[in-house]
């Protein structure tokens, strides 16, 4: 059973492995498939050789397989990680933690022994520190799409695109959600749901109690990081694991919920079927093999997450408890 922790539980030495571990799957050509995973799934004519599809419909965003296949994704990426170092595993960053800083760049995920830092926008956005920075010449990145910033490396623009990151009454409004989607099973400001929420596309057009204009949660993490995390091939910024590790969490944990308040509504995913391509209960992850009925409990696939504080207090003060991680101490972070 694999534990993953949160970046801020990290001791030096698994951060050193991480970064490690990353470094080596980049070397052997590896990291750049799942670039390429990510970009396919959403284009499916992305290289020449592959074909066409006029019906085709984003296999993991905008609909409910959002939640699965990321879940599938990042499993593969830790298998891959473990295979260098056994005792790897993928940490979450729970970004409503440094929403509380009055300057999120200072969390410790941005150190140079980490991630490395925002870009300079006199180099182009590039990261300047750690060992994912362009001159430290182990993270070959291709040039961004963006006429801009024509350069290659490893881009950031720390709040330029949207100013904060979610803060736990964002998450809040996720958490109380009571279904998982709901049709058209879309990205609609008007499609309720859990999938939809924490996805972000539900903005104060589609619910008044959202308090920050723009995209919301997930997106709005994306685009607060910007640079190569905004476009498609985002998986080219490592940080992306980190935060969709937060939103695997963060769904893990709504299931939990869901089974202890409403267990008749089992399974908590829908569509069940008849719903979009590569949306339905039965419909396999691609590339991969599992289904998505396949990848809904954690603990059947062998992972758990280690309780994060503010996570924990929005299900205690909701009165939610998740089964596995001890009630939350309020004021402690
Ligand atoms: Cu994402």
């Amino acid at each position: 059973m694999i534990t993953r922790k949160s970046v801020r539980s990290l001791s030096a030495t698994e951060r050193a492995n991480f970064i490690g571990a990353l470094l080596e799957l980049k070397k052997r050509g590896r990291y750049d498939e799942y670039v390429h995973w990510h970009h396919h799934v959403m284009t499916p004519s992305v290289l020449p050789s592959e074909p066409h599809d006029a019906n085709y419909r984003n296999g993991a965003h905008r609909g409910p397989a959002f939640l699965p296949w990321h879940r599938e994704f990042l499993m593969q990426v830790e298998a891959d990680l473990q295979s260098i170092d056994r005792n790897a595993f993928l940490p979450y960053w729970d970004w409503t933690r440094d929403a509380k800083l009055s300057d999120p760049a200072t969390s410790p995920l941005w150190g140079a022994d980490f991630m490395g830092g925002n870009g300079l926008e006199t180099d182009q956005w590039r990261v300047q520190d750690g060992a994912l920075a362009h001159k430290a010449g182990n993270w070959p990145v291709p040039p961004y799409p963006n006429d801009d910033l024509p350069g290659p490396g490893l881009k950031r623009q720390f709040a330029k695109m949207l100013p904060t990151l979610p803060t736990e009454d964002d998450l809040k409004l996720a958490m109380a959600e009571i279904f998982y989607d709901t049709p058209n099973y879309d990205q609609t400001p008007f499609t309720v749901g859990f999938r939809n929420r924490i996805e972000g596309w539900i903005t104060i057009r589609g619910d008044s109690r959202v308090k920050s204009a723009g995209s919301q949660l997930h997106n709005r993490v994306h685009l607060w990081i910007g640079g190569n995390m905004a476009p498609m091939t985002s998986p080219n910024d490592p940080a992306f694991f980190l935060h969709h590790c937060f939103v695997d969490k963060v769904w893990a944990d709504w299931q939990g919920v869901q089974q202890e308040n409403n267990p008749d509504g089992a399974p908590h995913y829908a569509p069940l079927r008849d719903g979009p391509p590569s949306h339905n209960m039965d419909d396999p992850l691609k590339p991969w093999t599992r289904t998505i009925r396949e990848v809904l409990d954690i603990a059947r696939l062998g992972y758990g997450y280690e309780p994060s504080p503010s996570q924990s207090m929005i299900l205690a003060e909701a009165g939610l408890a998740t089964k596995g991680g001890p009630p939350a101490q309020p004021g402690r972070q």
